[in-house]
């Protein structure tokens, strides 16, 4: 009754920004991931038929986390199942990289949590369940680009991602630029709520979002990289407009996250199409080609501490059962 899985982080380039149901984690509208190759989590779950409660350890370290209880009780009644778990999960993500992991924490813990069992849960069922722990762990079951469907049932049955094929998935590169590793003062999950409840600026957001995901499937679909990346970049910053709208007003930008934009303007300005997305924090990530990757990465190395090329990664899997 024990399994290890590992799953990756996800950076959207469509952003899943507000929610429909914050129980059920459902969102107010579809988003498309792309999936790294360099950062993941690997987690096993024993199911304990003798134990009295559950047992988190984090990087070798006793945790108590509420999001990982909720989530324990989440899986026990979706996998029906009476006992409680021994879970052991590693970020292999760098702490320096600043970059969220409840996606990756979220996806490995389904995946090893439904194997441990010995079940045969299908990839639109795991995602499923990932996102009841956190609404972007839905992406990282699978590899490259996916599609997290927002779904329309109240019940959530139909709020899952799904892989989206490209010919450009392996001909991008992500870099990481990071700005700064401390914990972010407003979480996603307050940041979105805030936004939905007092922001002006939602209602135009979700209808411009869905849009964009239409447009950036089709750029995907013919291979149309500047396409995409304007898209991207577009979408990005509407979704931080929201926040300034809201009350009290708050942004994930920092001082350096602008100087960052400036740069990979710049670059455009210098013929090298590269764009940049944000999330929850003050780090950038730069959009880029392969072929132009390093060059992106030097004129960044000059800005920040730490800069990291990734690329597009494998989907959430089990690597061992005991
Ligand atoms: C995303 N973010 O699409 C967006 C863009 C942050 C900005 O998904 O409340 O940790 O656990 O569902 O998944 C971060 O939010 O939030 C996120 P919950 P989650 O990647």
């Amino acid at each position: 009754m024990k399994a290890t899985a590992i799953a990756h982080t996800n950076i959207a380039l469509i952003k899943y920004w507000g929610k429909r149901d914050e129980n059920l984690i459902l969102p107010a509208n579809s988003s498309l991931s792309i999936t790294l190759d360099k950062f993941y989590t690997e987690t096993s779950v024993e199911w304990m038929e003798d134990a009295k409660n559950d047992l988190f350890s984090l990087n070798g370290q006793i945790k108590q986390d509420a999001k990982v209880a909720q989530f324990l009780k989440i899986l026990r009644a979706e996998l029906d199942i009476p006992y409680f778990a021994k879970i052991d999960s590693v970020n292999h993500v760098p702490t320096a990289a600043g970059l969220a992991s409840s996606a990756s924490a979220f996806a490995a813990l389904a995946v090893a949590g439904s194997a441990a069992l010995g079940r045969q849960d299908d990839l639109a069922n795991l995602s499923r369940l990932a996102r009841r722990g956190s609404g972007s762990a839905a992406r990282s079951l699978f590899g490259g680009l996916s599609i997290w469907e927002k779904g329309s049932r109240l019940d959530g049955l139909d709020s899952y991602a799904v892989p989206f094929n490209s010919p450009l998935t392996e001909k991008m590169a992500v870099v990481v630029a990071v700005v700064s590793d401390a914990e972010k003062a407003v979480s996603s999950r307050d940041g979105m709520k805030s936004t939905v409840l007092t922001s002006p600026f939602f209602h135009e957001w979700i209808q411009t979002a869905e849009e964009d995901l239409r447009n950036i499937k089709s750029a995907f679909l013919s291979g149309k990289f500047v396409e995409v990346g304007e898209i991207l970049e577009h979408n990005a910053m509407k979704m931080h407009a929201t926040t300034l709208g809201a009350k009290p007003p708050f942004t994930y930008f920092s001082p350096a996250s602008l100087t960052v934009m400036d740069e990979v303007r710049k670059l455009r300005d210098e013929g090298i199409p590269a764009y940049f997305t944000m999330d929850a924090g003050p780090n950038v990530k730069i959009i880029c080609l392969r072929e132009n990757e390093k060059m992106v990465s030097s004129r960044m190395q000059k800005l920040v501490k730490d800069v990291y090329i990734c690329h597009a990664g494998e989907g959430a899997k089990v690597i061992q059962v005991d």
